[in-house]
């Protein structure tokens, strides 16, 4: 009797320990993420994380959709299902300069005639609108806008996004909240995706716009995880009804509201909203969101053009981009009255910086070879000043995009650099071509390396294919030594060139044969650097296999596979040994990542080279971080699969065991945690029965699965 009261105490105990590190992590999160004002160390944070990553992991069951936990990403969905808009996602009218914005004030005026007016103008983020709702408080749904009227559920992409709350904060939430805003990558992290892309021999986003979308529709939401996405919110509506009787003064932030008809498809529910878009985005502010600090009331143009003025100059110090201002009139009534043409808000327009183009001559064309290979053609331009930095380089992409501009030695081209970073040739102004220039080709043969290069005729990318090429060595060394693969610390590219050129490194095995004092024979290299770096290099031996793949630079292996696959193949052994089939059945990696990893393994000169890094005593197996660190339900148990399961195919069921650090063993015995049990199971399952072992359904292990 007493031990129960104590149980029951105990778990009540524990329940309340779980919200606690739920709402102290989600305080913190939000401290960090939107306040930009941290107030815990980062260890502390991580040991509560820890903490209540533990717990769940031990009582599933407490996990809620706005834990903290639920923010790293979930298996991948195979697609996203449509969402309607109750409320559609318009688009906005652009204005290009102050003389638009008065035709547009006039064009308003003339439907409602008024001169008691303010506008609020904000920042336009360049990114992607969501649609997030709340519903009790809690997020149920992110969306993307899609054509206005229909998106595509991103949920669990939405929910890894960190300055999204995953609760609203406070006290009286109304029942449903829809807030609207813009997912933007900032330009740090875009830069940095595109360094990886590059090294992982990926296509690079051409600007953090479409870099952010591509994100966002990711079936993966553990990449998305990793891509660090941001959020401006700056629309909310309030949807009261649900028979709550939720009402506009419950919502406590001291703000006014008025009740709005609803358009479509609940005509008897109100949307109440704030009085004007500037209490509303205070109002997004209460509830936890980032609102971006950019913003002013102007009671008249002479305001507006000074904003504009200000920030067509100052938008290139942000960390993130804009491309323009949105102006709103301020008052909500006001809008509900002049509410939407067949396609953009009449209260509403966007007003465009001016595009950052600007003309300039290609002195000479360029040929670049990257780590992979590819070999990409570049504008050498007289230097242009643009969007505030001088520009003497834009990328020509491929053979194909020369041969369409046609773009020669000598000719005056148009830069275009609005939104994009890296810049590129937009035009060529035909008309002012000198004579006598002749157009460009790729090269036969490797600028670097002198072999011919080789174009498939199902892709826009030539490549050098000589393994020894000093361009694809140096690429190869620069990934091997990088922060997320071996990780070691001044082993940068000016060396690594330098290096190369003395003939000190050919391989990144040659890289644990390295002296001291051979590294001291290059120019400016003291003793005590010398040191360092060869204490680094020693160092980097314990990174863990995992990276060590990653390192390995194999095409399709990012850092995402390579943990993948190191879970599924726990030793180079297994992973070189495995067929194609097998590497395809790894949950998550498709049949060109196993394609690329098998052929990879099949090179002999690869072959010698894991020895070589077998032999220099680096990790070629063993567990991969992500596996143990995040320990799930499944961590090291071990399952038996008896019959046919609804769904899920046999070997699909095994890879998601796999994945979650669970093994599959096809025989019953006393170490046996779980059998797997389908229709028609046999004796296994008398087996399992005899010995007490604890069956899961196919739904029950999806769903211990759904809560990684
Ligand atoms: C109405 C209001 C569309 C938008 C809007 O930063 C509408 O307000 C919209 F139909 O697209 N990119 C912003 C941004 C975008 C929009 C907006 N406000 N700050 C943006």
């Amino acid at each position: 009797m007493g031990d129960r009261v104590a149980t029951v105490d105990g778990h009540q105990a524990l329940v309340n320990r779980v919200a606690e590190l739920r709402s102290l992590l989600n305080r913190a999160s939000y401290e960090y993420y939107v306040l930009d004002a941290p107030t815990m160390e980062d260890a502390v944070y991580d040991q509560l994380y820890r903490e209540l990553q533990e717990l769940e992991a031990q009582h599933p069951q407490l996990i809620t959709p706005d834990s903290p936990t639920q923010r790293v990403g979930d298996r991948p969905s195979s697609q996203f299902n449509s969402v309607r808009h109750n409320i559609p996602l318009y688009s906005l009218e652009n204005a290009f300069n102050t003389e638009e914005l008065e035709s547009w004030q006039g064009r308003w005026q003339r439907i409602v005639p008024t001169n008691d007016f303010e506008y609020v103008v904000e920042l336009k983020i360049d990114g992607s609108a969501l649609a997030l709702t709340y519903e009790h408080g809690v997020l149920v749904r992110g969306a993307t806008r899609g054509d206005g009227t229909t998106g595509e559920d991103i949920t669990p992409n939405v929910r890894t996004i960190r300055s999204i709350p995953l609760r609203l904060v406070g006290d009286r939430i109304p029942a449903i909240v829809e807030v609207r805003g813009e997912a933007f990558l900032p330009l740090d992290v875009f830069e940095q995706i595109n360094q990886e892309r590059e090294a992982n021999g990926e296509p690079l986003f051409a600007n953090p716009r479409n870099a952010a979308a591509g994100t966002l529709r990711q079936l993966d939401s553990r990449i998305v995880a990793k891509r660090r996405l941001d959020f401006f919110a700056y629309t909310l509506y309030i949807r009261a009804g649900d028979g709550n009787g939720e009402s506009a003064q419950q919502l406590d932030l001291g703000i006014e509201m008025n009740a709005v008809e609803e358009s479509v498809e609940h005509p008897r529910t109100a949307i109440l909203t704030p009085k004007s878009q500037w209490d509303a985005l205070e109002a997004l502010q209460h509830f936890g969101f980032r609102v971006n600090p950019n913003r002013q009331l102007c009671p008249s143009m002479a305001e507006l053009k000074a904003f504009a003025d200000h920030w067509e100059q100052a938008r290139t110090t942000l960390p993130y981009l804009t491309d323009g201002l949105v102006v709103k009139l301020n008052s909500l009534a006001l809008q509900e009255e002049l509410g939407f043409t067949q396609k953009f808000p009449r209260w509403a327009i966007a007003l465009k910086f001016p595009a950052e183009e600007a003309p300039t001559v290609v002195e000479h064309i360029s040929v670049n070879v990257g780590r992979t290979g590819a070999v990409t053609p570049v504008a050498e331009l007289k230097p242009v000043s643009l969007a505030g930095t001088t520009v003497s380089r834009a990328t020509l992409h491929n053979a194909d995009f020369v041969a369409q501009l046609d773009v020669r030695v000598g000719d005056t081209v148009i830069i275009h650099k609005a939104g994009e970073i890296i810049p590129e040739v937009v035009k060529v102004l035909t008309e002012l071509r000198p004579e006598h220039t002749h157009p460009f080709h790729m090269p036969t043969h490797c600028p670097e390396c002198a072999q011919p290069l080789v174009k498939p005729l199902d892709e826009a990318v030539t490549r050098c294919v000589n393994e020894f090429c000093p361009a694809i060595v140096r690429g190869a060394l620069i990934h091997w030594a990088s922060r997320q693969a071996m990780d070691i610390n001044g082993l940068g590219e000016k060396w690594v060139t330098q290096f190369v050129e003395r003939g000190l490194l050919h391989s990144v095995a040659d890289i644990y044969d390295l002296t001291a004092e051979q590294l001291q024979t290059i120019d400016r290299m003291g003793k005590k650097s010398a040191e360092n770096l060869i204490g680094a290099i020693a160092q980097s031996k314990q990174q863990p296999w995992s990276r060590v793949l990653y390192g390995l630079g194999i095409r399709h292996v990012g850092n995402v596979n390579a943990q993948v696959l190191t879970q599924a193949f726990p030793s180079v052994e297994q992973l070189a040994e495995a067929d194609i089939d097998a590497i395809a059945a790894v949950y998550g990696i498709g049949p060109e990542i196993a394609q690329s990893v098998y052929q990879w393994f099949r090179v002999s000169a690869h072959q010698a080279l894991i020895q070589r890094l077998q032999a220099a005593g680096l990790q070629l197996a063993g567990e991969t971080p992500a596996a143990s660190t995040t320990s799930t339900p499944l961590s090291g148990k071990t399952v038996v699969i008896t019959g046919t399961l609804p769904t899920l195919k046999r070997d699909e069921a095994a890879a998601l065991i796999q994945q979650a650090g669970g093994k599959v063993t096809s025989s019953v015995s006393k170490k046996t945690d779980y059998v797997l049990v389908g229709e028609e199971a046999g004796s296994k399952l008398d087996k399992a029965i005899a010995l007490g072992i604890t069956q899961l359904s196919e739904a029950a292990l999806l769903n211990l699965l759904s809560n990684i």
